[in-house]
């Protein structure tokens, strides 16, 4: 994400490719071994409630529908290159300054405009049954990644809490807790970070919480225990770290619209037609690739949502 600040700019995207570039050569032997890890036996691991829980724990997941066959991002790549402002503007620093944060004990609250508010424990969402999501991800600062998600559609934990008529929205809020996010004592965004969708968004069958990738549990960079996956929006409405999540009757105003209104919008669809202010959407760098590819609609998953936006102009709703 960029902010107009130049201490901010240093650790944006104009030259990340660059920085990325050179980081990579040298990522590349930590990569190897941690691909490797990936195909060892299955172990067994039982999960005990407030038992520190790191990434690592293998998860029971069946194979999702909706998953590309496109080549999935490394492990090391997907856990290397991060945007968590909780952490660091640097994209570099979240996977080692996350090492130490504990995900346990975890719990988030669903509450508003509900019938049966429900307080959730992370290891109950652990028991929903898992799906493995292969998604294409698309950060609106212009590079791409193939993330093999494990996770259930938020619609099965919305159902639970019986949204009432009156719901319209659907806020989500993340951890603030300045002493475990280094990044909270600054005023970077304006904390705890909060992202929001519409309720017909919430309740598609693309939209998941994830609790894992590659087989395990969610590394603490990715937003551990648990964060939203919306594959056809931009990545920054993947909010991490969700502690909770809100039915409400007025669209939600998310950290990134307060930082930058004229920016980052409610809706922020994938659309390579509709440039941010300051730079072209049409193309992006899949991570590990040379050349940029044509960004697509709705970030190619134009066939499942494109009928959610009928009728709306997408240059004003962007
Ligand atoms: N709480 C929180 N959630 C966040 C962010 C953040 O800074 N804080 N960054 C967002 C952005 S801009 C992107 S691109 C994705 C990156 O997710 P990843 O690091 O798992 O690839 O997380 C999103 N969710
Ligand atoms: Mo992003």
């Amino acid at each position: 994400m960029l902010l107009k600040k130049s201490s901010d700019i240093r650790s944006s995207e104009i030259t990340p490719e660059g920085i990325y570039f050179n980081r990579r050569k040298f990522l590349l032997g930590a990569g190897a071994i941690a691909g490797a890890a990936l195909v060892a036996p299955k172990v067994e691991r039982i999960l005990m409630p407030s038992q520190p829980v790191l990434a690592g724990t293998k998860l029971d997941a069946s194979k999702g529908s909706y998953s590309t066959s496109e080549k999935e991002t490394p492990y090391n790549d997907i856990t290397h290159y991060n945007n968590y402002y909780e952490f660091s503007t640097d994209k570099y620093e979240p996977a080692d300054l996350a090492k130490n944060f504990n995900p346990r004990p975890w719990t988030i609250k669903v509450e508003g405009l509900v019938n049966k508010p429900k307080t959730f424990d992370i290891d109950s969402l652990l028991k929903m049954p898992l799906e493995e999501r292969i998604y294409r991800m698309r950060c609106v600062e212009g590079w791409s990644m193939v993330i093999p998600w494990i996770g259930f559609p938020l619609s099965s934990l919305l159902n639970q809490v019986e949204p009432n008529s009156k719901a319209k929205f659907v806020e989500f809020t993340s951890l603030y807790d300045p002493k475990r996010f280094p990044g909270q004592q600054r005023s970077v965004l304006e904390w705890p970070y909060v992202e929001g969708l519409r309720m017909d968004e919430a309740m598609h069958p693309l939209t998941i919480l994830a609790v894992g990738l590659y087989g395990d549990t969610l590394p603490n960079q990715d937003g551990a225990p648990v964060r939203l996956v919306v594959p056809w929006k931009y990545g920054f409405k993947g909010i991490k770290a969700i502690v909770k999540i809100k039915l409400v009757e007025r669209e939600p105003v998310s950290a990134w619209t307060k930082a930058a209104p004229n920016e980052y919008g409610f809706y922020s669809n994938v659309n390579p037609n509709v440039d941010h202010p300051r730079w072209s959407q049409a193309k992006e760098r899949r991570i590990g690739e040379f050349l940029k590819r044509p960004t697509l609609m709705y970030n190619g998953y134009g066939d499942q949502v494109a009928s959610l936006y009928t009728g709306m102009d997408l240059k004003k709703n962007f």
